[in-house]
């Protein structure tokens, strides 16, 4: 059974920014937040990778490159931690499940040769993330073989030990590894903010209804926020909420 979040007792606690957003203003917590970005990987981005292999039009998922590279830099000159994730597997693929592998009709099956290197198999260059977006040595990377980030990685216990209880989320897509992940955030205790534009779907429509089912219900799953008010937040000398 996973922990709930909780917070090192030296971790100090600063006045909270300030990001206006659905379905209300988001307060987050210096010290206490990690930006995670999803899957940016080749795989997902370009031509001859996983994503077109499923028959979907990969240039929809660059709108989101810009817009996440932005949010990042911004969050590299707070020098809070930052997330990279992969969905990538194990060359022998023991991580992934038959009915992962072999759903559907795809032209090209997970673990088999591409242009890129064996699909979404570690290690393979197809797997990398997009050269705009590319770790920091200290960056974390989690590799994870399912949707969610949580599932079969030590992302839980990773960011536990950095105090972290707020996330901000950029990342493809957002209605499969983004949505799945927030939403196991949010069971977690995670409070979590979806930046609208640093994220994308081969499916505009699922993307406009994914961040309509985060902050529905006063945010059952999370917040959602545009890259500008996110940005403007993260300014040095932005005002903070009042403690
Ligand atoms: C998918 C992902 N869509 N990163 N993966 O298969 O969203």
């Amino acid at each position: 059974m996973n922990a709930p979040v909780s917070i090192p007792i030296n971790t100090p606690m600063t006045a909270p920014l300030t990001i206006p957003a659905r379905p209300f203003a988001f307060a987050l917590p210096p010290g206490r937040a990690a930006l995670i970005v999803i899957d940016m990987q080749r795989d997902f981005i370009e031509p001859g990778g996983f994503g077109e292999s499923l028959g979907n039009d990969v240039s929809l998922l660059r709108a989101a490159v810009a817009p996440a590279q932005a949010l990042l830099l911004a969050w590299r000159e707070r020098g809070w931690p930052v997330v990279h994730t992969r969905e990538s597997h194990l060359p022998d693929l023991s991580d992934c499940p038959p009915a992962k592998r072999e759903r559907g009709q795809p032209s090209l099956r997970i673990g088999d040769p591409g242009p890129m290197g064996r699909l979404l198999v570690r290690g393979e260059p197809g797997c990398e993330i997009v050269p705009e977006l590319a770790p920091l040595p200290g960056e974390i990377v989690i590799d994870k073989p399912g949707k969610g980030a949580f599932h079969g990685t030590d992302l839980q216990a990773t960011l536990q030990g950095l105090g972290v209880t707020h996330l901000v989320f950029a990342g493809v897509t957002t209605e499969v590894c983004v949505q799945t992940t927030m939403r196991e955030a949010n069971d977690r205790g995670y409070d979590s903010l979806l930046v609208e534009e640093a994220t994308a779907s081969y499916f505009p429509e699922f993307k406009a209804a994914t961040l309509e089912m985060i902050v529905a219900q006063g945010g059952i799953v999370g917040w959602a926020a545009p890259l500008e008010a996110v940005l403007e937040a993260l300014r040095p000398g932005a005002p903070r909420q009042e403690a």
